[in-house]
């Protein structure tokens, strides 16, 4: 089976949608879990385009097909891992703050998340604080998590929290955030709940965060 993971992971860092797609479905069809898919065969693909990608050995349009791709075999898996969910490990809001559109890192984040159980709401790019308190009224989350990758954005990261603390919510909810900017240091200064590396660490995150 890693041969058949490591296939897939190939396939995702070469852009090949059809080949990503049907090897997904070779793994489902020899009955690998498919969070297991997921976590051995898609996210280590995402992890050596990141890795190229910050060593100039992969570039912009390179990534985001790799990204396409991801989505492209989600599509088959998303059906089968909430199929096999029985209880839902929480409601997660999920965006990219006000003025940044990057979505890549968060688009892989919401996949774990839902890979991992938890029902997701992904509110998109561009979001602005008053979304963010919209959308925690509209579906009470357990968690919210903000991604940004500009540092002109990431102060609306803090107008967030504080838009929280104004509607009275900031209670109500864990506050997670991450991206290539963001650090530990600042979602504490902050006053957030966890900073997230990777898409990797964020289920655990999350879990311990909603435990
Ligand atoms: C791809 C990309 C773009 C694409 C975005 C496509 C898309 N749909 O996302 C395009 C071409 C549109 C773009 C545009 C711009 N970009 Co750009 N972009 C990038 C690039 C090359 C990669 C980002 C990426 O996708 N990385 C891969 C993903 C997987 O990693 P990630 O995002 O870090 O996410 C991981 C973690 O951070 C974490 N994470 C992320 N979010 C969250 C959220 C939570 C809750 C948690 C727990 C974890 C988490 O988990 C993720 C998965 O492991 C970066 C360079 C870089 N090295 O980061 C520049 C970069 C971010 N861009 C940059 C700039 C300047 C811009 C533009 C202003 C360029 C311009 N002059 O027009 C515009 C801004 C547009 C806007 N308003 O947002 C700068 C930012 C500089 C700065 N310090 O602010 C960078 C750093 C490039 C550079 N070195 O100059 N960009």
């Amino acid at each position: 089976m890693s041969d058949l993971f490591g296939k897939m992971a190939e396939a995702l860092i070469a852009g090949n949608i059809a080949g990503a797609q049907d090897l997904t479905k070779q793994a489902i069809d020899a009955g690998e879990e498919p969070q297991t898919i997921l976590s051995d065969g898609l996210l280590p693909g995402m992890d050596v385009v990141g890795k190229r990608f910050k060593a100039n050995d992969m570039f912009i349009p390179e990534v985001i097909l790799s990204a396409k791709t991801m989505h492209a075999a989600m599509e088959i898996l998303r059906p089968l891992l909430s199929e096999g969910d029985a209880k839902s490990a929480g409601t997660v809001i999920i965006g990219t703050v006000e003025g940044d559109l990057h979505d890549i890192g968060k688009n892989l984040v919401a996949m774990m998340l839902e890979g991992g159980g938890f029902d997701v709401v992904d509110l998109g790019t561009n979001v602005t604080p008053q979304q963010f308190v919209d959308g925690v009224k509209a579906h009470k989350p357990q968690l919210i998590g903000m991604s940004a990758l500009l540092t002109t954005t990431m102060p609306k990261m803090e107008l967030t929290i504080k838009a929280l603390q104004e509607a009275g919510l900031r209670d109500q909810v864990k506050v997670m955030a991450g991206g290539a900017p963001v650090t530990q240091q600042f979602v504490d200064k902050i006053g957030g709940d966890a900073y997230g590396a990777n898409a990797a660490a964020v289920v655990d995150i999350a879990k311990e965060l909603t435990a």
